[in-house]
């Protein structure tokens, strides 16, 4: 089995004919000629799924809040017969009541997982102020060196958009259903549990914070294997710009890091457990 991005591949089963479609919608122009981003989403599916996975892909663009799109790209891209399949990582939910305890709460969890005061804090004020140089939101992630602090995506203006991931079918109905039972419905959290279990399955990911560029979204969470998916209803201060981080252990291979998490399918065929809310 051919080995893709070098160095760790558990859980990886061989599968034929999975696909990648991945939508991005823009507005005044594609996004390579300066048109504003509205919305990207993507999935994992066999051949047969392809046509309904465009038809869900394109309903999801034309009705995003953000705006209406004239351009919608619509990329399928047969995946390589290497899937890595995982578990979604254990939901908590920390029933802070403003930003100021959800930042204090996702400090205090950053901590117990081995990172250095210095770069929580100065993971908070890039997430705050824009981790773009000179402000403003990043279109991926950002990669901080948990003990030094140092920045370390190739790419510091895009970040790291981490890509091919989704839920199989019956995966994704019992993630709905359970997290409906728990009164958390929505996709924004469904996608973010996926993402954040295939970061957090990367050894050399110790914790992701994360909380939305989407000016209405509140809700934030730590993520790591230590802890899973820890949420705060509240961490975004008001007037915030959002975004993600991830804490690197030292020594990580930063170009086999950014392999796996942008080329690597992964897809959660089984679901971690949704634990009550933790109340303060
Ligand atoms: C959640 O409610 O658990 C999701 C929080 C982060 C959402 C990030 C995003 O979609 O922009
Ligand atoms: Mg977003």
């Amino acid at each position: 089995m051919r080995e893709m991005c070098g160095l760790h591949n558990p859980g990886v089963r061989e599968m034929t004919e999975l696909h990648s479609i991945r939508m991005r919608a823009s507005q005044g122009g594609p996004h390579e000629r300066g048109g504003k981003h509205i919305s990207g989403a993507e999935k994992i599916g066999q051949v047969e799924d392809l046509p309904r996975l465009a038809g869900e892909l394109v309903r999801r663009a034309l009705s995003h809040q953000a705006g209406t799109p004239d351009h919608i790209n619509i990329t399928v891209e047969k995946l390589p017969q290497q899937v890595k399949y995982l578990a979604s990582l254990p939901v908590t939910t920390i029933a802070v009541q403003n930003p100021q305890e959800g930042g204090e709460a996702a400090r205090r969890i950053l901590l117990t997982m081995g990172i250095a005061p210095k770069v929580i804090e100065q993971a908070l004020a890039l997430l705050e102020k824009g981790p773009a140089p000179g402000g403003g939101t990043m279109r991926g992630a950002l990669l901080l060196d948990a003990v030094t602090g140092e920045r370390l995506e190739q790419d510091p203006r895009r970040g790291i958009r981490v890509s091919r991931m989704d839920l199989t079918g019956g995966a994704a109905q019992q993630l709905e259903e359970s997290l409906a039972r728990s009164g958390l419905a929505g996709t924004r959290i469904r996608e973010a549990l996926v993402l954040a279990s295939k970061v957090a399955a990367h050894p050399g990911v110790i914790a992701e914070l994360c909380y939305s560029d989407n000016p209405d979204y509140q809700a934030g969470y730590v993520a790591g294997a230590a802890v899973g998916y820890v949420r705060f209803p509240f961490l975004k201060p008001p007037g915030a710009k959002g975004g993600r981080v991830f804490f690197l252990s030292p020594g990580t291979d930063i170009a086999e890091l950014e392999c796996y998490l942008t080329r690597e399918p992964v897809l959660v065929d089984s679901i971690g457990p949704i634990n009550p809310v933790i109340n303060l």
